[in-house]
This record gives C-alpha cells, structure tokens and sequence, in this order.
C-alpha cells in the first residue's frame, strides 16, 4: 500500500507504528516520538500470524473422558464451536459453584497479559468472576512480593506510593546523586518494558546524563552487562548483598561515619541492629572481612565503598532480583538501614530505591493526578487470597496451613482453576512440582491467544485476540502520551475478546447484565475514556474528547509531572508533623511487629541468614543459577516466532570460559543444565562477562519437554525451587538455585 503511514499502537515494550496489508501486520517500526524505542515489535508480525494461534475453542480429549491428568501436557484436543465449548465451560463453572462454592474457584490468574485499559485479560476475569459470587485471588506479584510486604513494615508505605511517592526520581538523581550503588545494576534492557505501555522510554537518557555530568554508578551484580558501560562492575556472589550490606554498614561504624542525628530522629531500633552488626547478639561481627568472605568482595573494596558512600551524596539503587530469593525480605531491608546511617534519606539525590532499572516506570513518578478509566472489578464476596507465587502449594495442599506476613492462614480447597492474561508454565518455579499441582482441580479453563505450554495443560482453551485485533485506549501514569489503539486486523482464526468470552459465559450463568451493563465493548471503552477525560479535566488536564484521539491516534497530554520534592523531604524536616504510618511513626530499623511474628527467619531487624543453594554451600551442582529477564522480548509472549528463528532455541546459556573449560564446553555447544528438580537444554555462551560460579539463562522459552522429562527449549522454572522467600512475604525464589551442566 504505497503512501499508507500505519498506525500507532500500545504495547507493553512502547508505542509502535503498524502497517497492515490484505488483513496481515507487514511490520511495526518505532513510534517517531520515543528517543530509545524497543526493538522487540519486530517478531510482532511473525508472532501475531504464527501457526501456533489457537484457532477454534479447543477441549482436551482427556478431561472429555473425565481424566485430570494434563500436568504434563501431553494430551489432545478436539475443536469445537463457540456456543458449544460455552456451554460446556459454563456448566462446569455452574457445577462447581453449586457443590463446591465460589471458594473452590481461583481466579488469581497472575501475568501481564497486553497494554490497553478496557481489554485487560485479568480484569475482564475478575469482573466476570465477581459477577457469579467471587473467586479465590492472589495477593503480591512475582516480581517484587518481599519487597511488597517488607516496605510497609520498614516506611509505612505500600510499594507504590514508595516507588513512586518516596523515593528519588531521576530529576533529582541526575542533578545531585554524586554516587549511585545499584545492586543487581540499572539496566535498560528491562526499561524497554512497562505495562501500560509508553510513548517514550526514558530511562536510558536519564543513565546517559547521569554519566555524562560526571556521576559514578557502581553496579554490583555478578554480570557485567547490568549497567551501561560507563558504570564500574563490582562482581557479587548471589544471594550474597545482605552480607555485603552489612560490611558496608560495619564500616561506617567502625570510622566513625554513622549520621547519628538521622538515626534519632528519624529511625526507631538502631541499637537492636548496631547490638547484631558489632557481633554482641551472636559473637560474630558482620566485618568487612567476614563480608568479603561471604559475598566475595574483597574487605578493601568493601572500605573504600563506605567510605565514599559516607563523604559524598549517594543514592543507594536495588533491583528487584535481589529480593527474587529465599529470605528475599532481607536485602532491603538491610539495604534501608544502611540508607539510614548514611542520613542522606530526604535530601535530594541521597537515600535508598527500587527499580529504576526494572522497568520504564522506575524513578519517574505519576503525571498529576491523572486516575480513572479502569474496568471496574465490583466486589469480592469469597474474600480469600494466596501470595501469588504459593499456588502449587495451594493445589497440592488443600487445608493445609502456612504462615503469612504474622498470619496463620488454611490453603483453600481449589476445583476449578482459570487463567486469562498468564503464562504459570513460564512464571512459576519448578514446573515439575506445578505439573503435578495442576493435576488437581477438576478443571482447567484457560484464554490464550497461542498454544502456548499453559494453554497445551488445559482442559478447555478459548483462542482469544492479540491487541491488534481490536480497539482499546492505552494510557500508562507518568507518561505523558495517550493512545487510540485502533483494532489493526481482523480477529485471527475464530478468536473472541476476553470481554466477548466473558459475555458468553455471564450470558450462561445468568449475569450478563451485571458483567455488561448492557454495553458493547465499544461504548465500554467510550466509558471508561469519559471518566478518565473527565477526572483528568477536573484537576486541570485537558486531553482530547475520545471520538477526537480516535481520528488522531494519539496524543500527548499537557501535565507537568508531580514536584520533584519526595515524601522523605517534609518527614526529615520535621519526624513528628510528618510521622510515617509505621507503629512507631518513624524508619523501623527494628520492627517490633516482625519480632513479634517470632519467625526462625527473620528476629526483627535486618539480618544474614545463608540460603540453602548458593555458592557458599554447593556441593554436587556448582554453578548458581540466575534467570533474569530477557533482553529481546517480554517474558514469553511472541514466543512463537522468536522460536522458529534459526539457532534460537534452547536458549542461550551464559558462563565465564573457565567453567566451560572445566566441563569440556566449547562457545556455541550444545549442553544440559540440570539439578535434582529438572533439566534443560541450552546453547554455551562463554563470556568473561559473567563471574566463575554463576550461570545465565534468561526466562521466556515455552516449556517443552521430551519423553524424559527434559526441556527442550530452555526454560529455567524446570530447575528453580519453588519455596517461599520466607513466613513473611511467601515470594517468589527463582535466584535461589544450584545447578550444573555437561555437553550434549
Ligand atoms: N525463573 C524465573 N521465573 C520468573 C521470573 C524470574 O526472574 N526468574 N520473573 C517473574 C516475573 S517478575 C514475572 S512478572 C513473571 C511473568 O510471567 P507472565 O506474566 O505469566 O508472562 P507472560 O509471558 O507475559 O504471560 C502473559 C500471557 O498472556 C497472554 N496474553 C497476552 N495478551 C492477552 C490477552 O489479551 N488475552 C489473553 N487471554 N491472554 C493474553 C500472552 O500470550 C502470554 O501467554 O515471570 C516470573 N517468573
Ligand atoms: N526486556 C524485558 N524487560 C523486562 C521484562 C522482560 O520480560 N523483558 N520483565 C519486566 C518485569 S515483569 C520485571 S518484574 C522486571 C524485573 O526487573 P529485575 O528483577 O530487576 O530484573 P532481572 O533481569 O530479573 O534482574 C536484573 C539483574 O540482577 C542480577 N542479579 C540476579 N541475582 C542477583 C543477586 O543475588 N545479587 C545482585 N547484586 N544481582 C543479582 C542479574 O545479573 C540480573 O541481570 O523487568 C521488567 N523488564
Ligand atoms: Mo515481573
């Protein structure tokens, strides 16, 4: 089509511009206005066109003849038309909810799904399940669950109003930050991403002026490439930076540099911890060379990073890997400790934060006051929830109690599980042990638009639309661009909207009004845009009326972004005007309600505790495990595509060349990472970049495994361990693994 110009859309990894042609993506190039665009739209056309779309509902022979057994996924389907595979899923859902009660559905159903504001897979579920009497749900993300339950203990604050609220934003950073130490680094191949979607990525321009004026960012992470190249690399065995944050913090002591003033004042239980750190508590003190020993940071090192995180102004930056761990609620809270002695908590630049390099969002803030637009969810009667990551515990331990965040909770009793908007057979750990769970409830029900491995454990799969394949709205706070995602392609195959599936089954089970209100999707998204333009107007904003963004594509809105000023500026002015909502109104350096918890794990203040698979214990696997994001996709969407690229799978597997030689590997051979919990294949990839002792292999390969159980494509959940980080928070610990590998 000569002269078309495309149109933009939203995704998750940034706006894009699409060209279409005879019903098909031809290609997605950068929206113009981003200064650092993602790359990853180029597998969109591929991806969204690939052979692997679920075509037509879809219902597995097995659960057909009333066998559960679809863990291992090794089972047909037959196709089946809308009405009829309706008919079927809603009888089930009726069934159960009579026998079993809403308790017995989870609904939880974690993953990022796609940007857009009506057509948000999770939200659409929600909705829908409230709307026949509710669901059990989860609680905490496996990105950050410690972090989530630690800093409401530590600030008084939730992780949001932290993040965006509290800590530092780059404005401040670039201006005044002499020295950023960014534990697990700051790294812009995770900013590609954010889950509203942007108009333009932000953070690799704030690193480059942060370096161009001179800053020093010390990335401390056991691979080099987590920071731009400017940064200087200080190599860290994982697992270890709680160990290394106590020598930092034993350092300042011991010269004499603890702000005093800031703990009284600001902090409450300082002495609890100085009593630990100095050794009074356990005879053991958390010294430079004890640090060094741990983490593998020489006690010089270790010196002269307190020292000048002491003499100049330091923000201390942490990713959230670090807390993707056992006793994950550790680091940061050490971490805010040392931030506290240091006293540079509420002056510009200075203090502690999270995230900056995790995604686009991290260190930028809400525009203001910008709310509304979002589905509403209605109320859930069942009033239960998980912490996410617990799920396969939960399936495999119906009634059984764990410990929470100081409660004693009861696993429920889960029948039916539905999933729309996630992939568990790429996010949970020890996909061998989630086979087995999944094997449980009566039912499966799952929306996908792709085969991929959750969809393939499904009992009844419903083909549902990609973005481009329908209209939305997509709007993301703190970015000032908004978007009419207009539907690009017809629907692929038989595929139906989330919201059309939901109808559907609403219709069924006798809610429709209450999940539709008698709307369409259109005069939905109409809606929910009203709300947001007039909420937006009401606060001063103006942005264009919907039918107006719609001829324009998209806009940006005039909204100057919240006063750089943080949250800590007025509390360290004046502690008791400005208390924390923390029981004692202060920075909880030691927290009485922890303590109380009376958990092995965690006895009230910061503390080391050794995990159980590091490098400190290894004995038959030695390599440590990490599985961080991947650099050229989000998670394991568009899988498909990228797959089917030459020499793309199994997933490459990095290592320093020393360990390759050990083991006989040559750079680009084919080798198997395994432990105890599983196997995989992989791709070597030698590289000094990556410290002795650690492993590489990024998330996202679609669980494939061959007749023995082994991956064929290189997903590391076959080898993570699936426990909690510990009673507190129950997260995720993908960080905390042993394995080792050998040539094929
Ligand atoms: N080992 C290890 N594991 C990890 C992590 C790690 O660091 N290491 N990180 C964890 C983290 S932080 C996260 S957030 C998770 C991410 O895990 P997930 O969020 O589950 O991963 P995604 O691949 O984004 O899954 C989204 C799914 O939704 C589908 N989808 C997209 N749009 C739509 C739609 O409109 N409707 C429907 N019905 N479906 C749609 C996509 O095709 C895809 O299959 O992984 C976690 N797992
Ligand atoms: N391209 C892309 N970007 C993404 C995503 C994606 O799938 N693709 N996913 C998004 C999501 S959902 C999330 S939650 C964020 C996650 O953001 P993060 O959790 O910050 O990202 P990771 O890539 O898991 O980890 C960052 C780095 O931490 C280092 N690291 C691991 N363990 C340790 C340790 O024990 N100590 C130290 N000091 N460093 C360690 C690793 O070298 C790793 O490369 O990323 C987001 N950004
Ligand atoms: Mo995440």
């Amino acid at each position: 089509m000569a002269g078309d110009q495309g149109r933009v859309t939203s995704t998750h990894w940034g706006a894009t511009r699409i060209f279409t042609e005879d019903g098909r993506i031809l290609r997605a190039d950068p929206f113009e206005e981003d200064p650092d665009p993602s790359p990853i739209a180029r597998i969109l056309p591929n991806a969204v066109h690939h052979a692997d779309r679920v075509a037509r509902p879809s219902v597995r022979k097995g659960w057909l003849r009333g066998d559960r057994a679809r863990g291992a996924g090794r089972d047909d389907f037959v196709e089946m038309p809308w009405d009829e595979a309706l008919d079927i899923a809603a009888q089930e859902i009726g069934r159960i909810r009579r026998v079993h009660g809403n308790g017995a559905i989870f609904g939880g159903s974690y993953g990022w799904s796609s940007a857009g504001r009506f057509h948000h897979a999770q939200g659409q579920l929600h909705r829908f399940l409230n709307c026949i009497g509710g669901y059990v749900a989860q609680k905490g993300t496996y990105s950050l669950a410690a972090a989530e339950v630690m800093l409401p203990h530590i600030f008084g604050m939730t992780e949001i109003e932290y993040r965006h609220g509290a800590q530092e934003r780059w404005s401040r950073i670039v201006a005044h930050t002499q020295t950023l130490v960014a534990f697990g680094g700051i790294n812009t191949k995770n900013t590609q991403t954010i889950a509203g979607g942007t108009g333009a990525h932000r953070t690799a321009g704030h690193l480059r002026a942060f370096g161009a004026k001179g800053g020093t960012l010390i990335s401390i992470s056991p691979q080099r490439g987590d920071s731009p190249d400017f940064a200087r690399w200080l190599p860290i065995i994982p697992g270890t930076d709680t160990a290394l944050i106590l020598g930092l913090a034993h350092e300042l002591e011991r010269t004499g540099r603890v702000d005093r003033d800031f703990l009284a004042r600001c902090t409450v239980g300082y002495d609890r911890f100085r009593a630990y750190l100095l050794g009074a508590t356990d005879g053991v003190a958390k010294d430079a060379a004890w640090a060094a020993a741990i983490s593998g940071v020489a006690a010089e090192e270790i010196a002269a990073l307190a020292e000048r995180m002491a003499t100049t102004r330091t923000m201390i930056a942490l990713a959230w890997s670090v807390q993707r761990a056992e006793n994950g609620e550790q680091p940061y809270w050490a971490a805010a400790t040392l931030a506290a002695m240091l006293g540079q908590i509420g002056l510009p630049g200075g203090g502690l934060g999270e995230g900056y390099g995790t995604t686009d969002s991290g260190g930028t803030g809400p525009l203001r006051q910008l709310t509304g637009g979002a589905l509403p969810q209605g109320d859930n009667p069942v009033g239960v929830t998980i912490p996410v990551a617990r799920i396969a515990d939960m399936l495999l331990n119906p009634g059984m109690p764990y410990a929470y965040n100081g409660e004693e909770r009861t696993y429920p009793d889960i029948r039916l599980v539905y999933w729309a908007g996630g992939n568990p057979y790429h996010h949970h750990q020890d996909l061998r042990r989630l086979e087995k769970a999944w094997d449980r409830p009566d039912c499966v029900i799952v929306n996908e638009p792709w085969w991929t491995a959750t969809a393939r454990r499904a009992d009844i799969v419903f083909p549902a639309t990609t973005p481009f394949e329908r209209e939305d709205y997509g709007r993301e706070n703190g970015d000032p661009y908004l978007f009419h995602m207009p539907r690009l392609i017809d629907p692929q195959g038989e595929a139906r909207d989330d919201f059309a599936i939901f109808s559907g089954l609403a219709a069924r089970l006798g809610a429709e009004a209450a999940f539709t209100e008698g709307l369409g999707a259109g005069a939905w998204i109409a809606r929910l845009y009203d709300d947001f333009r007039i909420k937006s107007a009401a606060s001063g904003v103006e942005v264009p009326e919907y039918e107006e963004l719609k001829a324009r594509n998209w806009s940006r809105i005039d909204a100057a972004p919240q006063p750089a000023e943080s949250a800590f500026d007025a509390f360290r002015r004046d502690p008791e005007a400005h208390r924390l909502r923390t029981p004692s109104g202060r920075i909880e350096l030691f927290s009485g309600t922890i303590a109380a918890m009376g958990y092995a794990a965690c006895p009230g203040h910061a503390v080391w505790i050794a995990p159980t698979e590091w490098l400190g214990a290894r004995d038959r696997f030695r390599l440590h495990l990490l599985s961080p994001q991947p650099a050229d996709k989000l998670h394991s969407q568009l899988e498909a595509a990228l797959a089917d690229e030459p020499g793309a799978r199994p997933m490459p597997v990095a290592l320093h060349p020393e360990e390759a030689a050990a083991r006989d590997i040559e750079d680009g051979a084919l080798v198997e990472v395994f432990n105890d919990r599983g196997a995989c294949l992989g791709r070597a990839r030698l590289t000094p970049d990556v410290m002795p002792g650690v492993l590489i292999l990024p998330t996202g390969a679609w669980y494939r495994p061959d007749g023995q159980g082994r991956d064929t494509q290189g997903n590391p959940n076959v080898l993570t361990r699936d426990i909690g980080t510990s009673p507190i928070a129950q997260g995720p610990t993908a960080q905390t693994t042993l394995v080792d590998l050998r040539p094929v």
